[in-house]
């Protein structure tokens, strides 16, 4: 296999059942990828990330481009040898990272400069950079740099955004060339104007790239305005390319974005969550810090085929997290990351027996019995 490619196999109503494949292997979709940020799953082996059914894992621009730095990953062979994760990576191009993270940013036609966080030296991304450094880390689908605006903002604000991301898609994909076996993705701005997304996502969809992703959501809006916003632009981008939700989200958003039309997700959720002790179980969500779990000696959930989730009584997590020792991050990270990928397997294999609907409701149902 050779070249990118995406394949839908099965859909019900907006929800597809797809499979992206590119030399590294195969990305099934609707697919969660776990967080990388710094070429590692906090807290996780990536032996272990790989067997709870992860296909892909996301790293990036902005982390790495500042330690170890992309020339020393790439002169140590790239991303993958480096952390030994000889499967599919998507990078993201670092212009969000900057806004969340850098200080003294400066936003220009020609790109972003920024001080870093961590010993501030400055730095400049620009296209054609965020583009190189995601080649020198060998990155199997790359992210056009964009603008993400924060909500609620001024209208003329997101428009300005996203006709530079626009803008910035262009020279992406002319950096980025022809590359057969490996993608870059455009990302749809907008904010939560509907008649911006449909612009961007037209501007997008005419440059014929190999997949879309929809940014600039979960940034401070209600997550109806979110799911309205995919409501406008899902249906204007191609039915045969990819389409990722970027930094989505809660087990509910990805069901309901699922639902209409999105293939990827990607979120620090169950990573960071289970980092500050809160576990993600068929029954919602536990938060380990609580007393109540002082003398529980019931698992998270007997019926789970995940150590972390059926072995290990909550007495023992609370008392991990309470202690902040190491391994309680480890458990719950485990224990999260299981629940999210099972929670996909789930979707994956609904939608393959046109039964989506059902699944979201008793997947629902079953939340309600949790703290939230
Ligand atoms: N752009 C990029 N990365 C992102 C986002 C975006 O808009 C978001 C917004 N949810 C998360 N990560 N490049």
């Amino acid at each position: 296999m050779s070249q990118f490619t995406f394949d839908v196999s099965a859909t019900d109503g907006l929800a597809r059942r797809g499979t992206i494949s590119m030399p590294r292997g195969v990305v099934r979709t609707p697919a969660f990828m776990p967080v990388g940020t710094a070429a590692t799953v906090k807290a996780m082996y990536l032996d272990q990330v790989r067997d709870l059914g992860s296909d892909i894992i996301l790293g990036n621009t902005y982390h790495l481009m500042l330690r170890p730095g992309a020339e020393r990953v790439a002169r140590l062979g790239g991303l993958h040898d480096f952390a030994r994760w000889p499967h599919p990576i998507l990078t993201d191009s670092g212009g969000f990272q900057v806004m969340s993270l850098a200080s003294l940013r400066k936003m220009s036609e020609q790109g972003v400069t920024f001080r870093s966080h961590i010993d501030g030296t400055v730095h400049e991304l620009t296209p054609e950079r965020s583009i190189e450094i995601q080649g020198l880390l060998d990155s199997d689908i790359q992210m056009q740099l964009d603008e993400c605006i924060r909500l609620p903002a001024e209208r003329s604000e997101i428009e300005r955004a996203m006709e530079l991301s626009l803008r910035w898609a262009e020279r992406c994909a002319v950096a980025f060339g022809d590359q057969p076996g490996k993608a870059m993705f455009g990302i749809v701005q907008g904010g939560d104007d509907a008649a911006l997304r449909i612009r961007s996502a037209e501007r997008l969809r005419d440059m014929g790239l190999k997949g879309y992703a929809v940014g600039g959501l979960a940034v401070g809006e209600p997550q109806d305005v979110m799911l309205a916003m995919l409501g406008e632009t899902v249906p204007v981008l191609p039915h045969g390319k990819p389409r990722y939700l970027m930094g989505v989200g809660t087990p509910d958003d990805i069901l309901k974005s699922i639902m209409r039309g999105i293939d990827m997700f990607d979120c620090v959720m169950p990573t960071r969550a289970g980092r500050h002790g809160l576990a993600f179980t068929r029954h919602g969500r536990i938060n380990l810090k609580n007393a109540r779990h002082a003398e529980d000696a019931a698992p998270l959930d007997e019926r789970s085929a995940c150590p972390a989730t059926r072995d290990y009584s909550r007495a023992y997590l609370h008392h991990l997290v309470r202690t902040q020792e190491t391994l309680g991050a480890m458990l719950l990270t485990w224990n999260n990351l299981a629940y999210y990928q099972q929670l996909m397997s789930g979707a994956r294999d609904a939608i393959e027996r046109g039964a989506f609907a059902d699944f979201v409701a008793e997947t629902t149902e079953g939340w309600v019995r949790g703290e939230r």
